[in-house]
């Protein structure tokens, strides 16, 4: 039986945004429904069927979908370029294939799925799958793979939905440059209701069985001095209760997470993406990857666009004309086309900051054995909703998320993600034979990390008597740091561009998403990045448009 995804119930949106988004949903629908890779309200797909649009926006991440949507309610026909599927469409069972069933729609382009956690018991988790256009990637880059998102929504299809704003004394160190009081101010509290942000009922977490690892953390954290807090989310909260009594199918509690979630989530495609797509001046183009861009004698923008089939082949290649041009392709997307089209001299003023300031947000995962009488419980909720708060510590500041093992039995078994402060960074160099950027970050570079990971929870260990998992990494490790879900940085405000995203040397050409941020943010990035962007687009929009 085929099922639809459940929209959140988004009660702190704006009522225009409302209205806005419900059309764009619709259009959403409409384009799934008949297998469509161009989607908009019927004005704008009439529009964007020329190959020149006033405004370009590459990607559908967080970046991208605000100032989709700023553009649009501006009025500008906004044509954006995503190389991921539309997500709605209703093939089999579900939208989304589970975690514990992945199948061909887990991964981009994989013979195999490549999950973080890669074993259990030693025993290696990971299953074959068809090659397809599926939504979850690892790119690998040496020491370092990066997970991200591909899909009419980007990583807010495959994401933990943890929204956190940052310390404000954190966020002022990492982007001094940047009005705090102003974001604190407008643009955080912007960017929480337009996500549609909510908070856990406390009683209800006290008492759910879905959080019962959760709580088993807190007490081990506790018992260690250590302070836990709750953490804000965009997965529905009163979707959750309800799931666990059993009244609607289930998403997070049917241990959905990092393959997407088939209800519950308050994605972008439910909130920015269909606010912009209400305005009748955004149209999307999904499965469309961009890959190279030059300058046009008129001081535009040209670029070339390869259209792909369902297994990454490619259809067709057009080119697309534009006056103003906005990456949101992701850290590592947006990096990778400026340093393209500087090292292949299609933009050739390019400076030596691109490529520059990446770093993984200090991102470490590790698991820990708990006693036969600390049952975690087999019913876990996916979306992660306490995180131990360290980040005071003045030698090892570490923000660890309590992360799920939603497996559907007991495996007294603790994991975390945890965020530290890490000064290395990375940065990327174009290699012509392989036309692409190439990650330039050594293991070691991340052993600050682990260093931070393990002084906290060694003392949660010596506290509670507990061990590490030496079993979860695909070989003996205890701390996992050769990946990351929160890359950050390649294009940073203030180096690469100016202060609000434009890139030097290049008028009317803006970055607007992840890659902005040199390399850290304390937490988990999204609320960052969309705030950001939020910020960003209202100074462009007023002096440049
Ligand atoms: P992003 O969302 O990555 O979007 C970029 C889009 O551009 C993607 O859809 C790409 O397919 C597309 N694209 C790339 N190159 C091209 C091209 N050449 N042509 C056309 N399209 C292109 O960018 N963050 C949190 O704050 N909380 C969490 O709980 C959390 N959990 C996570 C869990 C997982 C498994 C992963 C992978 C990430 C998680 N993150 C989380 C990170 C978060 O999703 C990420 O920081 C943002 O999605 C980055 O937003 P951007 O706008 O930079």
């Amino acid at each position: 039986m085929s099922t639809a995804r459940t929209e959140g119930n988004i009660a702190a949106m704006p009522s225009s945004l409302s209205r806005r988004r419900f059309l764009g949903y619709s259009a959403l629908g409409s384009a799934a429904a008949l297998g469509l890779t161009t989607i908009g309200v019927p004005s704008a797909s009439a529009a964007a069927r020329r190959d020149s649009a006033r405004a370009v926006v590459i990607g559908t991440g967080y970046g991208a979908a605000v100032t989709a949507l700023r553009l649009g309610e501006a009025g500008i026909q906004t044509v954006m370029l995503e190389m991921g599927r539309l997500w709605e469409t209703h093939a089999g069972d579900n939208v989304f294939s589970g975690m514990l069933k992945p199948d061909k729609r887990s991964m981009w382009l994989k013979e195999r799925t490549q999950m973080p956690l890669a074993s259990f018991l030693w025993i290696d988790i990971n299953r074959k799958i068809e090659r397809y256009t599926g939504v979850l990637d690892r790119v690998d880059h040496g020491d370092m793979s990066v997970y991200v998102g591909r899909g009419v929504g980007g990583g807010s299809l495959v994401n933990g939905a943890m929204a956190v704003t940052p310390r404000r004394s954190y966020f002022e160190e990492i982007l001094p440059q940047v009005d705090a009081a102003e974001m604190y101010r407008t643009y955080f509290p912007m960017a929480n209701a337009a996500l549609g942000v909510n908070d856990i009922d406390p009683d209800w977490f006290e008492t759910c069985s879905s959080y019962q690892y959760a709580r088993v953390s807190r007490k081990h954290a506790a018992k260690a001095g250590l302070d836990t807090t709750f953490v804000p989310s965009v997965y529905d909260f009163d979707y959750m209760k309800r799931e666990e009594a059993g009244e609607v199918p289930r998403s997070a509690l049917g241990g959905e997470v990092i393959y997407g979630n088939n209800h519950g989530k308050r994605s972008l495609d439910k909130t920015y993406l269909a606010a912009a797509l209400g305005t009748g001046n955004v149209t999307i183009r999904s499965l469309h990857e961009v890959k190279a861009i030059r300058r046009a004698e008129d001081g535009g923008y040209v670029l070339t666009v390869d259209r792909l089939d369902d297994t990454g082949g490619v259809t067709a290649t057009t080119e697309l004309a534009t006056r103003y041009l906005f990456l949101g392709a992701g850290s590592l997307g947006s990096t990778e086309l400026l340093l393209r089209a500087r090292d292949t001299g299609t933009l050739p003023d390019l400076g030596a900051e691109v490529g520059q300031g990446w770093g993984t947000n200090g991102n470490v995962m590790l698991g820990r054995a708990n006693h036969v009488w600390d049952l975690t419980g087999a019913l876990q909720s996916g979306m992660p909703a306490l995180g131990i708060d360290a980040w005071d510590d003045p030698v090892h500041p570490v923000f660890a998320e309590i992360a799920p093992m939603p497996a559907g039995v007991e495996l007294w078994a603790s994991l975390y993600l945890a965020i530290t402060k890490n000064p290395e960074r990375g940065h990327f160099t174009y290699d012509h034979a392989t036309d692409s950027a190439r990650l330039r970050w050594r293991a070691e570079q991340g052993q600050g990390s682990i260093d931070s990971a393990k002084a906290l929870f060694d003392r949660v260990n010596r506290a509670n008597r507990t061990i590490y998992r030496s079993d979860l990494f695909g070989d003996t490790r205890k701390f996992e740091n050769r990946f990351t879900y929160h890359p950050l940085g390649g294009l940073v405000l203030g180096e690469a561009t100016d202060n609000y995203g434009r890139v030097r040397g290049y008028p009317n050409l803006y970055v607007t998403d992840g890659s902005l941020i040199p390399g850290s943010t304390g937490v988990n990035p999204f609320v960052t990045i969309t705030a950001l962007a939020e910020r960003n687009m209202d100074r462009i929009l007023a002096e440049d448009l």
